[in-house]
C-alpha cells in the first residue's frame, strides 16, 4: 500500500501474510516501523522525531551512504538519508531463494545534479525492502557506479532497535574484535572476551566481526538475530544521559529504549569501478529467549 504522512512525504506499507509489517518513508529510504505478527513495534522512533524533510528522523533504520560519521566533506552520514527516493516500478525479480512467500518494494535513489556536485560520482542505489512469511526484515542494497571513474563509499544500515531496558540488555557476536572508540577520538582498542552490556554512552564500530549479531532484550525475553552479508563492521550505538540532552529529537530519557546495532562497511570503504555493482544484505529476526 502507498500512503502519504501528514507531510505529504510517501510511504509504503507492506504487510505479511501471518499480519507483520513495514512502514518504508520514500523520505530517506528510511524504514520506520517494523512490527510482529502481533502488531508490537520492534524499531525505536523517538517521540521527538522530526518527519518533516530534509532532516533524517530520528529512529527507524536510516540509510548512511556514501558516508559514515562527519570525517568526509558531505553532511554526517552522507545525504541518502535525507533525500526523496523513488519506488522503481519494475524491479529486477527476486532470486527464488528471495522471493519465497516474501512482499517486497524496491526504492531507487540516483545521483542528483545537486549531489553531484558535492559528491562527484554518479551511481544508482537499489534498496530493497522484503518481508518474509515468518515477519523477518531483509535489506539488500545495490550500488552501481554508472560513472566513468572509480568511487568509494561507505554504508550503514542505523539501525535503532527499540529495547525494554538498555542496562537490561546483552549484545554477543562481537566479543574479542578490534573496535574503534568514537568517544576517544575513534581509536583502536579490543574487545574483552564476553558479551557487551551497557552502563554509560557506547559509541563504537566493531571490525570484521561475524555475520550474526544477537541483541538479547532480557525484560522481553527476546532476541533480536542480525545477519549481514557485505557489511564487515558493526556500529554499536546508545547516546546515554548526558549526549541525549543535547540531541534536540530525542527525549532526555529515551536512551533506556534504544540501542543502534548497525550492519555497516566503515573502516575499509568499498570501491566501485565504473559499470560495477556492490551488494549489501541486512536481514533482522526476532525470536523469544527462554
Ligand atoms: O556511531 C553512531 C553515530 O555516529 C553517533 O556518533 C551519533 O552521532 C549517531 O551516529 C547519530 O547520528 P545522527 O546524525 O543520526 O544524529
Amino acid at each position: 500500500e502507498i500512503a502519504k504522512d501528514k507531510n505529504g512525504v510517501g510511504q509504503v506499507l507492506l504487510r505479511s501474510l501471518r499480519g507483520a509489517s513495514v512502514r518504508i518513508s520514500l523520505h530517506g529510504g528510511q524504514v520506520l516501523s517494523w512490527k510482529t505478527d502481533h502488531g508490537e513495534e520492534l524499531l525505536f522512533i523517538s517521540s521527538k522525531a522530526n518527519f518533516k524533510p530534509p532532516a533524517a528522523v530520528r529512529g527507524g533504520i536510516p540509510i548512511c551512504f556514501p558516508q559514515f560519521g562527519n570525517r568526509g566533506s558531505l553532511e554526517q552520514h552522507g545525504f541518502a538519508r535525507n533525500r526523496t527516493w523513488l519506488i522503481d516500478e519494475n524491479p529486477p525479480p527476486l532470486p527464488p531463494n528471495e522471493s519465497n512467500g516474501k512482499t517486497y518494494i524496491d526504492l531507487l535513489l540516483k545521483s542528483s545534479d545537486d549531489d553531484l556536485k558535492i559528491w562527484p560520482h554518479g551511481f544508482e542505489f537499489r534498496l530493497r525492502v522484503a518481508l518474509a512469511f515468518d515477519g523477518s526484515l531483509t535489506l539488500t542494497s545495490r550500488i552501481r557506479n554508472v560513472n566513468c571513474k572509480p568511487f568509494s563509499f561507505s554504508i550503514a544500515y542505523h539501525t535503532y532497535f527499540s529495547v525494554s531496558d538498555i542496562s537490561e540488555v546483552r549484545v554477543e557476536g562481537l566479543e574479542t574484535l578490534d573496535y574503534l572508540d568514537n568517544l576517544c577520538n575513534r581509536e583502536r582498542f579490543t574487545e574483552q572476551g564476553d558479551a557487551l552490556t551497557f552502563e554509560s554512552e557506547v559509541d563504537r564500530v566493531y571490525l570484521s566481526s561475524s555475520d550474526v549479531i544477537a541483541v538479547f532484550d532480557h525484560e522481553k525475553k527476546r532476541t533480536f538475530l542480525i545477519k549481514k552479508e557485505g557489511l564487515p563492521d558493526v556500529v554499536v550505538w546508545n547516546p546515554w544521559e548526558k549526549k541525549s540532552k543535547a540531541i534536540a529529537d530525542l527525549g532526555d530519557e529515551e536512551y533506556k529504549h534504544m540501542l543502534c546495532v548497525d550492519g555497516a562497511a566503515i573502516e575499509k570503504p568499498i570501491t566501485l569501478k565504473p559499470g560495477e555493482e556492490w551488494t549489501g544484505k541486512l536481514e533482522l529476526s526476532v525470536t523469544p529467549t527462554s
